[in-house]
């Protein structure tokens, strides 16, 4: 017999219907960054490449996503993960006085 057979019979011959093993993934969420109209395009840089680990050249294509289609994707990652993103973010914009927003939303 295989490993999981939802249908055994036991000694009584009756059938026994075992409960399916719940292997869902966790959920993973995107984190991204939203335009506006004041924040400098090289502060924005510098985040997508200090919090992101983008090398200059993504991170200036990322940016320019935002600043021309109004928001752009930083990364994918569990939720732990992209809430502290997330904080660390909006944190060090405030930190710097620029009204950057970042957020995340379930993929
Ligand atoms: N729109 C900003 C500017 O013209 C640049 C910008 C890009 C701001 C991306 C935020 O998430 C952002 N200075």
């Amino acid at each position: 017999m295989s490993d999981f057979d939802p249908l055994k019979f036991n000694d009584d011959d009756l059938a026994v219907q075992e409960v399916r093993p719940q292997l869902k993934r966790p959920p993973l969420y995107k984190v991204i960054l939203l335009n506006d109209d004041f924040t400098p395009m090289d502060f924005v840089i510098e985040i997508l490449m200090d919090f992101f680990s983008m090398p200059e050249e993504k991170a200036i294509q990322v940016m320019l996503q935002v600043h021309t289609q109004g928001v752009g994707v930083c990364g994918i990652y569990s939720k732990d993960v992209a809430e502290t993103k997330v904080y660390i973010v909006n944190d060090y914009s405030r930190e710097n006085q620029h009204p950057l927003m970042c957020s995340m939303e379930e993929v």
